[in-house]
């Protein structure tokens, strides 16, 4: 069966206590369990991880080569500044899909900056929650394809 990881970078463990106004109210376990949901819905499996460490993002790209089939990456701020997110991804090359819940393109210029964009295979933003489920559903169909 097609597996899943669904990655979450810095601060994103804060989701639904603070700032709801722009990152809504729903927590990250919340969506984590829609997650479940839809994986089962589209017909793979998900796994899931989150850290606020660079390191520990990188580490876990690199380890879900032949574990994982894609991976859907809401790299919080490290989406605009690093260029170890980049290489890992690149270096894997498993199907990735950059993943936000604002619309970082109506945001200020800094978040209009992408480093990890060159190397995904799509971008879903602006959504909130639900994009997760928009990229699930473009990855189960990208991997189809
Ligand atoms: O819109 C997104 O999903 C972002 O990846 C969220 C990042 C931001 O730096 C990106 O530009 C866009 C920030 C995540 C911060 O999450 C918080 C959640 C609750 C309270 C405070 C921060």
């Amino acid at each position: 069966m097609t597996s899943i990881l669904v990655l979450n970078g810095p601060n994103l463990n804060l989701l639904g206590t603070r700032q709801p106004d722009v990152y809504g109210a729903t927590t990250l376990a919340d969506i984590e369990a829609s997650c479940s949901r839809w994986a089962k819905d589209a017909g793979c499996a998900v796994s899931f991880m989150q850290s606020n460490h660079e390191g520990a993002l990188v580490d876990a790209i690199h380890a879900a080569r032949g574990v994982h089939d894609g991976i859907v990456l809401n790299a919080g701020a490290y989406t605009h500044t690093s260029i170890a997110l980049m290489d890992a991804i690149a270096s894997v090359e498993l199907p990735t899909i950059e993943l936000h819940l604002s619309n970082v393109h109506a945001r200020e210029e800094f978040r209009h900056t992408s480093y990890i964009a060159k190397v995904c295979v799509g971008i879903i933003c602006g959504f909130g929650a639900h994009g997760y489920k928009l990229a699930i559903e473009a990855l189960v169909s990208h991997l189809k394809d």
